[in-house]
């Protein structure tokens, strides 16, 4: 392998946001070093910490001297250094446009789980259930959507695995925790079937992405 810059991988939790990062580091069979930190002691508050990243969240990637923090970053950052294992297609390819389009659909699937949270602490009520059937349509748009790209294929890009299909794997595998959505799911059998492989990947697994349990 190439030359690589150190690189240290800080986490809270295996299925935390870092779990993306673990999962290219993995893939890609590059060195790391995984360092946990103790949320119970607030180590990720920590003045340290804060010198990574002043917001007190994970994950944070060091590559060598430098810190990088937001998880949608590090992993474009990632594909584009294992370009050549596969991980994102090059700047100048035709592919590329496609690659960016599903690495930022992947945040705003992230967004989602905010939402839902959100809309958890909403007292029970009218303003409520619209904010969860808003929540509830949306997710369906982007899963019709996701149904008809795997009718063609097994991946998001170009038919090969790519730090976009950890991406979206990812978020959409938090959104399946909360029942009401999981449910939506059900009619859109090709994405069950796409997380179903992700789940299964081997780096995926080896990397101990999908681990959450409550
Ligand atoms: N947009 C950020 C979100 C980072 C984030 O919220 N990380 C969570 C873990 S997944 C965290 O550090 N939470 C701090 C805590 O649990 O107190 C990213 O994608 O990296």
């Amino acid at each position: 392998m190439k030359n690589l810059p150190k690189f240290r991988l800080y986490g809270l939790r295996s299925y935390d946001r870092s779990a993306k990062a673990r999962w290219l580091l993995t893939e890609a069979g590059a060195d790391f070093e995984m360092r946990w930190l103790d949320r119970d002691k607030k180590e990720h508050e920590s003045a340290e910490f804060l010198k990574l990243n002043p917001m007190g969240r994970v994950p944070v990637l060091e590559i060598g001297t430098q810190a990088m923090f937001e998880s949608g970053a590090i992993c474009t950052y990632l594909g584009d250094l294992f370009a050549e294992k596969g991980l994102a297609p090059l700047p100048n390819s035709p592919e590329r446009a496609e690659y960016l389009q599903w690495m930022f659909l992947a945040s705003s699937i992230d967004t989602y789980q905010i939402r839902i949270m959100v809309i958890e602490d909403i007292p029970p009520g009218e303003v409520q259930k619209a904010k969860e059937a808003a929540l509830q349509a949306e997710l369906r748009d982007t899963l019709v959507t996701l149904d008809r790209v795997f009718t063609e294929k097994s991946f998001l890009v170009g038919n090969r695995f790519t730090a976009a299909d950890v991406s979206v794997s990812y978020h959409l595998y938090w959104l399946r925790l909360w029942p009401e959505l999981d449910q939506i799911f059900n009619d859109f059998p090709k994405v069950k079937a796409y997380m179903d492989r992700m789940e299964s990947h081997p780096s995926a697994i080896k990397a101990d992405v999908f681990s959450y349990k409550s």
